[in-house]
């Protein structure tokens, strides 16, 4: 028996090496990662993604399907059996159902294997037969690559840095007053060191409503199946707690900020992000302009730290886990591009460049290649020119999320220049001097879909072909 499972163990190990020499060979597989920070558009993307490859109408741009080359694209089980799979049956019915509304929040990680089967291209298309290529899309939260600069500092560096930036915020005020009635050196009591965790969560969450980015530790927001657990249950302390004695509040808060680097941080880099080829990285610009400069600033801020995880070397951690791996393009996408119209996009994709400017400096140094545009997932919108203060502007119309009517919109005219917008927000003036940017929420737009058509979009044919056209 036991030679028998021994036996057993040694050809199923050779069948997974001849799968994968297969696959490696013949079958390519890029994994594409999703990501952004909450409600930058994600789920949207990838069921708009998936559901505009799999019917290829409005994908002109494509170039392997303008040339006629992908035969057909279909979903396969994905590869990794611990992940969840991404809803897209229940995302698109939801999008293009008789009902149209948007999808619910995410949880967490998920993903998703598409599978495109080409037709050989130019001298070699009577020699050679079909190939496949497939692309596992992974969606994942941004504020988890927000955790990594987490690993580079210790619990009383953290502290430090988060109790610096909360002073300036109204929406910290309960949790600094909770704060203040808190002896580090006590005993640790369990209901204590709860209530100071939901204190803080609180405040993350009503940071993350007012438009702040930089919302983390990021499971905080989104705790799974964590929620309650120790590694959940921390929050900064003032100075010198983490030397508080044993036993102490203090102590054990330090213990669990390490535990959650340790046990949650971690395996995320090296189970999930360490394996990405591609990057997509959505960022929700114009909902952070309508906020104000501070949400600005905050987004740009935020976005440098996210897109540390992409540069090598920038932590001891990552360097070791990649060895030597890299993620060979990054797209930044600026997404609800059906808020404004297209005449205005360059400068939204021009804002968006530049509030990635110095992160993007570096990605670039690092070999990979990135590109930033305008895009919408879903176009929820038509374009028309109305009169408007006694002069005639371009503006989107379309149905509104709250009372269903039907609306023209005119976000206010974004400027030639971003300095004009970046230098204000990094100075810290509170509100913009010349004028305000709405947003307004949309909803879907009921649709009839042609055959052989997916949902309209703005430009996600073009954000495919940097993506992927490559291997296509
Ligand atoms: N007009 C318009 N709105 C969009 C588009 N994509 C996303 N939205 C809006 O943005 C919201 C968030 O989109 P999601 O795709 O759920 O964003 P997400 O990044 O997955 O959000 P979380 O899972 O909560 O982090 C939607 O509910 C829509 O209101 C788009 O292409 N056009
Ligand atoms: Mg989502």
């Amino acid at each position: 028996m036991i030679i028998s499972s021994v036996a057993e163990a040694v050809s199923r190990q050779l069948e997974t090496v001849t799968d994968s020499v297969n696959e490696a060979l013949f079958e390519p597989v890029i994994r594409l990662g999703v990501t952004g920070l909450a409600r930058a558009g994600k789920t949207v993307f990838i069921t708009s993604l998936v559901a505009n490859l799999k019917d290829r109408g409005r994908m002109p741009q494509l170039l392997a399907e303008a040339e006629g080359r992908i035969a057909t694209a279909f979903l396969q089980p994905q590869p990794d059996d611990t992940v969840p799979r991404f809803a897209f049956e229940e995302n698109l019915a939801a999008l293009t159902g008789p009902d149209p509304h948007w999808p619910d929040n995410t949880r967490g990680i998920s993903e998703l294997r598409l599978s495109l089967r080409l037709r050989p291209a130019g001298l070699l298309s009577g020699v050679r037969g079909m190939r496949t290529v497939h692309l596992d899309i992974v969606d994942y939260p941004g504020e988890w690559l927000l955790d990594l600069a987490l690993l580079d500092k210790s619990y009383a560096d953290w502290c430090d840095h988060i109790l610096t930036r909360l002073q300036a915020r109204e929406e910290a005020v309960g949790f600094l007053e909770d704060l203040r009635g808190v002896d580090f050196e006590a005993k640790l009591e369990e209901g204590t060191a709860q209530a100071l965790a939901k204190s803080f969560t609180a405040y993350l969450n009503a940071a993350r409503a007012a438009g702040y980015s930089d919302c983390t530790p990021g499971r905080f927001l989104l705790p799974g199946d964590l929620a309650g657990s120790p590694v959940l249950s921390f929050a900064p302390l003032p100075d010198g707690a983490a030397g508080a004695g044993r036993g102490t509040l203090g102590r054990e808060m330090a213990r669990r900020y390490e535990a959650y680097k340790a046990q949650v941080v971690k395996p995320f880099f090296r189970n999930h992000f360490a394996h990405i080829d591609r990057q997509v990285v959505l960022v929700d610009a114009l909902g952070a302009l309508h906020h104000g400069p501070a949400a600005v600033e905050d987004l740009r801020q935020s976005m440098a730290d996210i897109l540390a995880a992409f540069r090598p070397g920038r932590s001891a951690f990552l360097t070791r886990i990649l060895g030597g791996k890299r993620v060979e393009k990054i797209l930044f996408a600026a997404t609800k591009a059906d808020h404004l119209h297209h005449n205005q996009h360059p400068q939204l994709a021009a804002i968006t460049e530049a509030l990635l400017r110095d992160a993007r400096d570096r990605a670039d140094f690092a070999g990979a290649k990135t590109q930033a545009m305008a895009l919408a997932a879903l176009r929820t919108t038509s374009e028309a020119r109305l009169p408007y203060e006694g002069r005639e502007v371009d503006c989107v119309q379309g149905i509104l999320l709250d009372s269903g009517k039907r609306a023209a919109f005119y976000p206010g005219a974004l400027p030639e220049d971003p300095a004009q917008l970046l230098a204000p927000a990094r100075q810290g003036e509170t509100q913009w001097l010349d004028q305000d940017y709405a947003v307004m929420c949309f909803a879907p737009a009921p649709l009839e879909l042609r055959p052989g058509a997916g949902p309209p979009h703005i430009r996600l044919d073009r954000a495919a072909q940097f993506l992927i056209g490559d291997v296509l």
